[in-house]
């Protein structure tokens, strides 16, 4: 049975205790998972904090960007084992993890390499009584050691979108992946040793949430800050955890993303990109779409297009070419996603297709297989609209006018994204401004240019991550005033 250790101070590192990690494909145990306790995690904190004092500590910021290269690079080389790590752990097809999660972990090194590298400080010269003035410069400098608790829906993606930054900044990270998807961040320790990376960087321990490597990573006193992607309420404990030691966070949590769909769109990028955004990996998407406003005149039209668009989707294991979506992560997802199902039909939503569990080949029948689904005929305050599902599903309802499109889309306690469809440039700019959310695209979705903010208002986070705005969360900016 394959295992899969931790990887502290450039070492992988076994423990007493194992977990299961099973695939989403057919429930069979496919790895034995290394479970890191205290002892592991306080090695990690120490192995990180003696690589700041250490070699890392003291590389130019040139020197740095070159192994960041290295690592990008490194990935890159080997992609088709991280593809196949990252597919056996999720069970997405192939076909997305090859040009989204795989290439996306490489470009996270080189773009935050690129940023550092580019991005100025400020200086003020300032006058003083005496005459001979005085100048203000600042400089950045990592906060330290960073805590990186990651999700399972895009693990590779989103565990660089963090250590990228973390690194490119000088800081030492401890990774703490999710417990579904350990795989792709303990070979990226592989590729971290290969490059050159100093011991003691890049820590991975694994484990669970409460009273497991996830709270240890947390509540360490020795962390100097921490950033989470996960669900709403995880960063509310993380946030707790924080407080003590007053420690920064960076927070991107749940959402229940509107998509908005006025009659003049063009249709098909309309439809297409819906699409993409209800069921690309299995609906577990974070900016992914759960509830779609399509204005009434096309509404018949808009729900009958997606009805064939996701019926279209070929359900089926990762390797199959033709595969359009794939597993949940998990059977105790399935069940979740599944409860929404069932809640939906008794609520008496209109099950436009889908609903249940597919048909599958007696070797996939016990995966976390769910049919695409859309439903029609609730109302914004069914929990259908309201709760994040975070499954292959989304809700259809039209509406008449922009001032309650926007009042409803508006009308959650999360504020991630939001899509709008229009061909009328002039309303993109009246609407998109005025929806509670820190990303809005207009005809389009999960467009992603790496420099841009990225975040979400209410409950979907604290602060902003990418470009500049990693660096606020991953330096500390330093005022040096020199007095002449
Ligand atoms: P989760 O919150 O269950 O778990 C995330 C991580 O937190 C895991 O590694 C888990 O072990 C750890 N964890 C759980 N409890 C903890 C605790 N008390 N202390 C420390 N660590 C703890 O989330 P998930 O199910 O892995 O991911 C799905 C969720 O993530 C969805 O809500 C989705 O919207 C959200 N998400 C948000 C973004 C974003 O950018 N805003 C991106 C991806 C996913
Ligand atoms: O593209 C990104 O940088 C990013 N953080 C995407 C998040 C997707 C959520 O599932």
């Amino acid at each position: 049975m394959k295992q899969i250790h931790n990887f502290i101070n450039g070492e992988f590192v076994a423990t007493g205790k194992t977990f299961d990690k099973r695939s989403p494909l057919d429930n069979a145990i496919i790895a034995k998972v290394h479970e890191a306790g205290r002892g592991e995690v306080d090695a990690a904190v120490a192995a990180a904090r003696a690589a700041l004092a250490g070699p890392w500590g003291k590389l130019t910021v040139a020197e740095r960007v070159d192994l960041l290269y290295g690592v990008a690079d490194g990935i890159n080389q080997r992609f088709d084992e991280f593809l196949a790590a990252e597919c056996a752990d999720t069970g997405k097809p192939m076909s997305l993890a090859r040009h989204l999660d795989i290439p996306r972990g490489a470009a996270n090194f080189k773009i935050f390499a690129d940023v550092i590298k580019n991005v100025p400080t400020e200086c003020f010269e300032m006058a003083t009584p005496d005459g001979r003035g005085a100048m203000n410069y600042s400089v950045r400098r990592p906060v330290g050691v960073v805590g990186v608790i990651c999700p399972w829906n895009l693990p590779l993606l989103l565990m660089t979108w963090k250590v990228g930054p973390a690194l490119a900044c000088g800081n030492a990270v401890v990774v703490k992946p999710s417990e579904e998807t350990p795989q792709t961040a303990t070979l990226l320790g592989e590729v971290m040793n290969a490059v050159g990376i100093p011991k003691g960087v890049y820590n991975v321990v694994h484990g669970f949430g409460p009273n497991s490597a996830g709270e240890f990573v947390t509540t360490h006193a020795r962390v100097d800050a921490i950033t989470f992607t996960g669900e709403t309420r995880t960063g509310a404990a993380i946030m707790q955890a924080a407080a003590n030691g007053g420690r920064p966070v960076s927070l991107e949590m749940g959402g229940k993303n509107p998509a908005i769909v006025f009659a003049d769109c063009d249709f098909d990028a309309a439809i297409e990109g819906t699409l993409r955004s209800v069921f690309a990996n299995c609906g577990q998407v974070c900016l992914g779409t759960e509830r779609i406003y399509v204005e009434r005149p096309i509404f018949e039209r808009f729900v009958a297009a997606l009805k064939r668009g996701a019926e279209g989707l070929k359900i089926g294991p990762p390797e199959d070419a033709t595969t359009g979506i794939g597993p949940l992560i998990s059977r105790e997802h399935q069940s979740k996603v599944l409860s929404y199902y069932k809640r939906a039909a008794e609520l008496g939503a209109t099950v436009v297709t889908g609903g249940g569990v597919p048909e599958m080949p007696e070797h996939l029948k016990d995966g976390a297989w769910v049919q695409p689904t859309i439903w029609t005929g609730l109302d914004d305050d069914s929990p259908i609209a309201r709760e994040e599902i975070f499954g292959p599903c989304t809700l259809i309802q039209p509406f008449d006018g922009e001032d309650e499109v926007i009042r409803r889309a508006n009308d959650t306690q999360y504020g991630l994204a939001c899509s709008i469809w229009t061909r009328d440039l002039a309303r993109a700019h009246r609407i998109a401004p005025q929806i509670e959310a820190g990303l809005v695209w207009v005809n389009s979705w999960f467009l992603r240019d790496l420099r841009t903010p990225f975040g979400g208002a209410k409950q979907s986070g604290i602060g902003r991550e990418g470009g500049v705005h990693s660096l606020e969360f991953y330096t500390e900016l330093k005022n040096i005033c020199i007095k002449l």
